[in-house]
């Protein structure tokens, strides 16, 4: 019998960074994020169980793509003590990227949660069980196997909002799992803006693996995980309302800045910033400095700038990206994202 599921799940954005890992992806500093919803991962997986010659197979938009196979063996082989007949079955994965390939964006959130999604989906089919869907510790269980996927994939499996990693004061935060923080935040937060201005589609110099790696003994490790932690307290208290805002954009841009000066000052120094990131920088303070716009930015493991803002102020800041950001864009391409609803069965 073939088992089959279709989960559609979207990216992520972190407003205070994970960076920094130890054991099998859990993270030295809690994390907190936006879910996205415009660039998102569809998956199928189709499972047939009990097979002597077990078969993986995996396509990308209907075309093979072995290249892909390493990464998801060893992420089944981490997650087989937890669904037993993953090594013993024929799987045949299928999936697609909203957003291109290339455009900076990083697809591991969105295909690692997607697969966690369809995984759990199907242990439901194999075991015969109906009820689990939508109960708080089935979505743990998502968000745990994604993180073995993928670290920041286990935040793209809550609507809204997202915290990953132990907070103190906060019970039920954990390193295993995120936790949903939707109903944490205003409703200001529940439909900002996302605008990705893609600076660069070239393949990045160092990767987030290498990038982790070298913060185990960087010299401003304890500071940065200290400073992480304080962020995310005062980040947490102003999203509670919506007339925090600049506290909310100080604790945002204090926290992609950091980011990237933490790999410009480890023992293997790196840059993943360009000359137009920079320039897109000083744009946006120069723009929010004189229209009192509550734009800002943060910035992945990448060029790319991404500009978070109120809903209300969609139309001026779409015609000031048009005019004044375009001109800073490989090809002149950028994203129309915003905060999502979460992952979705399709
Ligand atoms: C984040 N990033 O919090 C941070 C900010 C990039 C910059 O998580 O090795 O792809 O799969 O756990 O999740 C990128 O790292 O790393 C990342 P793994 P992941 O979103």
């Amino acid at each position: 019998m073939t088992h089959i599921s279709s989960w559609r799940s979207p990216s992520n954005i972190a407003l205070i960074k994970y960076w920094g890992k130890h054991g099998i992806q859990l993270p030295n500093n809690p994390s907190l994020s936006f879910t996205l919803s415009a660039c998102h991962t569809d998956m199928t997986m189709h499972v047939t169980p009990g097979s002597s010659n077990p078969q993986l197979n995996v396509l990308y938009d209907g075309n093979e793509r072995p290249a892909f196979e390493p990464k998801i063996k060893s992420f089944f082989n981490r997650i087989a003590d937890q669904l037993p007949w993953l090594l013993q079955s024929s799987i045949m994965i299928d999936s697609i990227n909203t957003f291109p390939h290339g455009a900076g964006i990083a697809s591991s959130a969105s295909s690692m949660s997607a697969m966690a999604l369809c995984l759990m989906d199907i242990d439901s089919q194999v075991n015969a069980r109906t009820d689990e869907l939508k109960n708080a510790a089935w979505w743990n269980k998502v968000s745990e196997l994604a993180r073995l996927g993928s670290g920041s994939a286990c935040r793209s499996v809550f609507p809204v909002a997202a915290l990953w990693g132990e907070v103190s004061g906060i019970s039920g935060s954990s390193n295993s799992y995120a936790t949903p923080w939707a109903d944490h935040v205003s409703s200001i937060y529940h439909d900002y803006q996302d605008s990705i201005l893609v600076v660069s589609n070239a393949e990045k110099s160092v990767s987030s693996t290498e990038g982790h790696e070298l913060m185990s003994g960087h010299a401003y490790e304890e500071t940065r995980y200290a400073e992480a932690r304080k962020n995310i307290h005062t980040l947490i208290e102003s999203m509670k309302t919506e007339n925090a805002i600049d506290q909310f954009i100080s604790v945002c841009e204090s926290e992609a800045l950091q980011l990237h000066a933490l790999m410009m000052s480890g023992k293997k120094p790196f840059v993943l910033i360009e000359p137009a990131s920079i320039s897109i920088i000083k744009e946006v303070w120069r723009f929010r400095n004189e229209t009192n716009i509550p734009v800002c930015f943060t910035l992945d493991a990448g060029p790319n700038v991404h500009l978070l803002y109120p809903a209300s102020y969609k139309e001026s800041v779409l015609g000031w990206i048009k005019t004044n950001l375009v001109p800073f864009c490989a090809d002149g391409f950028f994203i129309l994202d915003e905060v999502g609803t979460g992952p979705q069965k399709i």
